[in-house]
């Protein structure tokens, strides 16, 4: 078998595990620094867009090239979880408006997705490991590549773009023309050489392109996302995101005290040339962990797939959770019931701050 052969197989075996496994794409990418993309996050940097995410700044280098992450990086190879409900229902909202519960976003309604995504890389880490290194074992997975997914310095949707498996949005979303937009991100940085850009991945043949940058977007004159985001959060001039304008920031990450993510939220209207704002919506809406409004805007969700039961064993609990659920759970409590959720990121005190003053009121 020539070496193009050899490669063409694991590859292959490589995507068979993948859909096995639940994930419903699966591209690679040559590891190579990156650019064209380190260009744009720094300009999003400077420009304040970063917020108080201090971690963002961090570790710049290793951010734009693989091969300062995993010594003798040859491959990324990249895969689509889904998380969401199939076809543009969207999941709880609709319940949820009904029994006046505050909405926690889609992707944090099931089991914490890093160790779901991460149990599931390993998998397939060991079978690249079992069918390159001769004396494979346990072990070998771990001098074959490493896995990541969202707590890494990785630009996961960049690299989504590379391997051919999608486009970004305006909303900064990573669309993929046959699975949509609601997707989880899953990498694994590989010194093992395989072949990229799999035309049999790639459904939309436009995308093989040398430039394979967000320029070939697929948003056409759309602007839906751009308003549905009432904060202002998504910036008009092309695919700009201020995430001190962003309510998902703003309860989820946010570290500084409401009066300052607000004064910076105003700030950053002013700076937009907004000087009559009165000020964001962003803790003035039913969003108490999360905000999936210019998501759900987009009209690629049309082709979503079923996210994994896994992100949805708490969908039933939280379409009934009113504001004074919230407001009487305890520490215990909270933990019990969302111990091993993305929600522990924010924390029961901050969630509880984050139901807005006119929601409370309902
Ligand atoms: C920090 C972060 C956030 C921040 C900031 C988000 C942001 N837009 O930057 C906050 C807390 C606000 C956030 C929110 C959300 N996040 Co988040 N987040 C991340 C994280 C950890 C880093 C992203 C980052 O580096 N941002 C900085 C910007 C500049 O980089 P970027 O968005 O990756 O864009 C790069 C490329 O796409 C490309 N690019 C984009 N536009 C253009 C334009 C041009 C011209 C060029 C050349 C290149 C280019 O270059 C950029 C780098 O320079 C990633 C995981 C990771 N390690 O990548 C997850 C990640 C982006 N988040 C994710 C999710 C699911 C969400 C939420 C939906 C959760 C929620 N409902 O609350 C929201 C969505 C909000 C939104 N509209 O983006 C997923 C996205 C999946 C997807 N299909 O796109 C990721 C990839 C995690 C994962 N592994 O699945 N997130
Ligand atoms: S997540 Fe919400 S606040 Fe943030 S950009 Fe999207 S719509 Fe705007
Ligand atoms: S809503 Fe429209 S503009 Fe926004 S990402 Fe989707 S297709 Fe693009």
């Amino acid at each position: 078998m020539s070496e193009t052969e050899t490669k063409k197989e694991l590859f292959e075996k490589i995507k068979a595990l993948s859909f096995e496994l639940g994930f419903v794409a699966c591209g690679c990418a040559k590891s190579e620094e990156l650019i064209d993309d380190e260009l744009f996050y720094v300009t999003s940097k400077n420009a304040g867009f970063f917020a108080g995410m201090e971690y963002l700044s961090r570790n710049m280098e290793k951010r734009f090239n693989p091969g300062l992450l995993v010594p003798g990086a040859k491959s990324v190879l990249v895969f689509l979880a889904p998380f969401g409900r199939a076809a543009g229902q969207n999941g709880i909202d609709g319940k949820a408006v009904k029994s006046n519960a505050p909405l926690v976003s889609e992707f944090a309604r099931g089991l914490d997705y890093h160790t779901v995504i991460r149990n599931k890389l390993y998998k397939i880490l060991q079978l690249i490991a079992k069918e390159t290194l001769k004396d494979s074992n346990a072990a070998g997975a771990k001098d074959i590549g490493r896995a990541f997914i969202d707590s890494a310095p990785v630009m996961e949707r960049a690299w989504a773009v590379k391997a051919g498996l999608g486009f970004i949005g305006k909303n900064n979303f990573l669309i993929s023309p046959e699975h949509g937009i609601k997707n989880f991100i899953g990498i694994i940085i590989t010194k093992v050489e395989l072949p990229y850009f799999s035309p049999a991945q790639i459904a939309d043949k436009e995308l093989l392109t040398d430039d394979n940058s967000s320029a070939t977007s697929k948003c056409g004159t759309c602007s839906k996302c751009i308003n549905a985001c009432k904060n202002g959060a998504l910036r008009c001039n092309g695919y700009a995101f201020d995430a001190r304008r962003c309510t998902s920031y703003a309860t989820i990450e946010a570290r500084e005290d409401a009066e300052e993510i607000k004064n910076n939220s105003k700030k950053a209207a002013a700076d937009d040339g907004l000087t009559n704002n009165e000020g964001p919506g962003i803790f003035n809406s039913k969003w108490i962990f999360g905000c999936d409004e210019c998501m759900n805007a987009c009209p690629w969700n049309r082709i979503n797939k079923e996210g994994w039961p896994e992100f949805r064993i708490n969908e039933k609990l939280l379409s009934k959770a009113t504001v004074k659920w919230w407001q009487n759970l305890d520490e215990h409590e909270f933990k019990r019931f969302f111990g091993d959720t993305p929600l522990m990121r924010a924390g029961l005190k901050k969630i509880q701050s984050n139901i807005s003053e006119k929601y409370k009121k309902r």
